[in-house]
């Protein structure tokens, strides 16, 4: 089943079907365990009801980020490709090594991303820094984990990075990584029956004047760390009362020369949860 929120109003697309309710109470909505189960439930006993939306209508409407008071949080290098494309862009930094090191290092590299006030939802606008000569999109497959660390949905999230400024010093990351409308999740919360052993085709292409210029796809069975690792770390000394989200870190990383610009279209898709759009801005 696929979660929607925009503002109070909740819809679940379920068998074909969508059905509606407005509650302000997300928070608690969606940070339960077996979350499925606990959705076919109010299901089941009246609290939602038919929506007239089709289902072609979900992909034009501009969906709220499924989050409210949850933080986001990222894993990085996580794949080969971001291990390569990081140590060739600090090599004159001389970060290179530490990026090495970190691929193969017990403890991943986790960094806090955002919370509610800089991230935006499908069809909304992400932001490259003003001071910034050189930003992509990151497409990451991101869990929904509840406050007990159990992942109970997936959605699809975009870690907007200033590649320049990354690679400038690694000790800018949180720079590079943080300001407004640095980050993307949606369009939806997938919540699956089951959550073990699930792959996702995670695919990215850009689009600039109606022209795809960039392109790319890759699986995320190509992580080098598991979900277990990244949880146990994450959830090992910080307390997530309302649950949290965790991207994965990109397998995708564009040439060195690549840059997105302003009014440049992002799609990110992860079957089945669907496709996230952006277009891009500048702060
Ligand atoms: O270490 C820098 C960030 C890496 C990252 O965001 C990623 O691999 O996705
Ligand atoms: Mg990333």
């Amino acid at each position: 089943m696929k979660v929607f929120k925009k503002g109070s109003l909740i819809c679940i697309l379920y068998k074909g079907q969508i059905y509606k309710k407005y509650s302000s109470d997300w928070n608690s909505f969606i940070n339960r365990i077996d979350l499925y189960n606990e959705i076919l439930i109010d299901l089941k006993n009246g609290s939602f009801f038919p929506s007239h939306m089709s289902i072609d209508e979900l992909s034009l409407v501009s969906w709220d980020p499924p989050m409210d008071k949850q933080e986001i949080w990222c894993a990085g290098v996580t794949y080969s490709p971001s291990k390569k494309a990081r140590m060739k862009e600090s090599k004159t930094s001389k970060g290179a090594e530490l990026y090495q090191l970190i691929y193969k290092a017990q403890r991943p590299e986790l960094f806090f991303k955002s919370g509610k006030n800089r991230t935006v939802g499908h069809n909304a606008q992400v932001n490259i820094r003003r001071d910034s000569n050189n930003s992509v999109a990151e497409p990451e497959l991101t869990y929904f984990l509840s406050s007990h660390g159990t992942i109970e949905g997936y959605t699809i999230g975009n870690d907007m990075t200033a590649r320049d400024i990354e690679g400038d010093n690694p000790l800018y990351i949180p720079q590079a990584k943080t300001y407004e409308g640095c980050a993307s999740i949606g369009p939806c919360l997938y919540v699956p029956e089951s959550t073990s052993l699930l792959d996702f085709n995670i695919n990215m292409t850009i689009e600039r004047d109606n022209q795809v210029i960039f392109e790319n796809t890759i699986s995320s069975s190509d992580m080098c760390r598991n979900s277990e690792e990244l949880i146990s770390y994450l959830f090992n000394s910080c307390e997530f009362p309302f649950g949290c989200f965790l991207m994965t870190g990109t397998g995708i990383i564009p040439d060195q020369e690549f840059g997105l610009i302003r009014k440049d279209r992002v799609l990110i898709t992860i079957d089945p949860i669907g496709c996230l759009v952006n277009t891009v801005g500048c702060r």
